[in-house]
């Protein structure tokens, strides 16, 4: 399996997040594609290759031009206004009801209203990360439509949390979406499978009303988990989209067994859906390790998880999203491939 990797987000390493009320080292650390690219070497599971330089009409297909406007130029907006410090651009006031949302003028406004959370900073090495992130997604999604049964995207910083004209949630563009629609452009019938422990709001907002691209999402239930006000059983999609979203919301400490039976039900919403290409947003944070997460899945069942999307039959496109536990990131992720490709 071909993987696609940059050095490029090596760059972009934030240092502190805020959560649970105070500044806090981030979990989203360069170390994590590091750890997932020397255990896919270890492994041979394929070439890794430098990704293309696709030009920005993809991710505009996407996203809001102000919003990649603002994306660009928001670091040097940053430092300019504060030039005698160097923390890294976070909100510190959003225009909640009653306020008025304007997206233009002073930094601290434009921040407010394009990001949905704190987690998320903006530093120097940001913007030309999350640029090269798409390259690569969009270089697995190339690979794929070729003719190559499956490739990895190993990317980041993450995507799926990112909507049209939203950053959050450690991703600024939306790497999975972007490639989806790419291959839409192409002719091609796309669904995405999330399996990121997080609800992939993001990606679900973008193709909400659409009925081209399914999404199916299973994730721990918003009720409790990040991000909190979306990912719930009960949003199908809207319009022409509608039964084209489905969410299998899981409680905490959901381990394999109940994991395994959401799986073969979004995988089956996927064949029905008549999908000719599969893209997973391959998000690890399930992992029972995981520092930030509540769900029991182990290293070995990663292996089963692999075998089952690979059972699916269908030519698929890896693109990597969250999991925080260094140590068994590489492992856990390699097996997902393995179990794949086992099939
Ligand atoms: N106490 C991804 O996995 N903070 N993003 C969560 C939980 C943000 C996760 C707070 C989590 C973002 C791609
Ligand atoms: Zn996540």
């Amino acid at each position: 399996m071909k993987t696609f990797y940059a050095a490029t987000h090596l760059e972009h390493s934030p240092k502190e997040e805020f959560e649970q009320g105070r500044a806090a080292p981030t979990v989203e650390i360069p170390e994590r594609v590091e750890q997932v690219k020397r255990r896919l070497e270890e492994r041979k599971i394929g070439p890794l290759l430098k990704p293309k330089a696709f030009g920005d009409e993809a991710i505009l297909r996407i996203h809001d031009s102000d919003f990649v406007r603002f994306l660009t130029g928001a670091y040097p907006k940053w430092r300019e206004k504060y030039w005698n410090d160097d923390a890294d651009a976070v909100p510190s006031v959003w225009p909640a009801r009653g306020l008025r949302e304007m997206r233009d003028g002073d930094i601290e406004k434009q921040l407010g209203s394009y990001c949905f959370d704190t987690a998320t900073p903006i530093g120097k090495g940001t913007w030309s990360a999350a640029r090269e992130a798409v390259n690569i997604a969009l270089s697995a999604a190339e690979a794929v439509h070729s003719g190559e049964r499956a490739a990895f995207a190993l990317a980041r910083p993450p995507g799926h949390h990112a909507s049209g004209d939203v950053y959050g949630g450690y991703c600024y563009l939306n790497n999975v979406a972007i490639a989806a629609q790419w291959l839409r452009d192409q002719g091609r019938r796309p669904a995405i499978l999330d399996v990121d422990y997080h609800h992939g709001n993001g990606t679900q907002a973008i193709f909400y009303r659409r009925d081209d691209v399914l999404f199916a999402s299973i994730h721990a239930d918003p009720a409790f988990a990040y991000p909190h006000y979306l990912g719930y059983a009960d949003e199908k999609g809207e319009g022409a989209g509608e039964e084209k979203n489905i969410n299998f919301p899981l409680p905490r400490k959901t381990a394999w067994p109940e994991y395994s039976h959401a799986l073969d039900r979004a995988l089956k919403a996927v064949k029905d859906f008549g999908t000719d290409i599969l893209l997973v947003s391959l998000g690890l944070d399930t992992f029972e390790g995981d520092p930030i997460c509540r769900f029991k899945i182990t290293t070995e069942d990663y292996l089963r998880m692999g075998e089952i999307i690979g059972r699916a039959g269908l030519p698929s496109v890896f693109v990597f999203e969250g999991g925080y536990n260094i140590e068994h990131l590489g492992v856990n992720t390699v097996n997902v491939l393995e179990g794949f490709l086992e099939v």
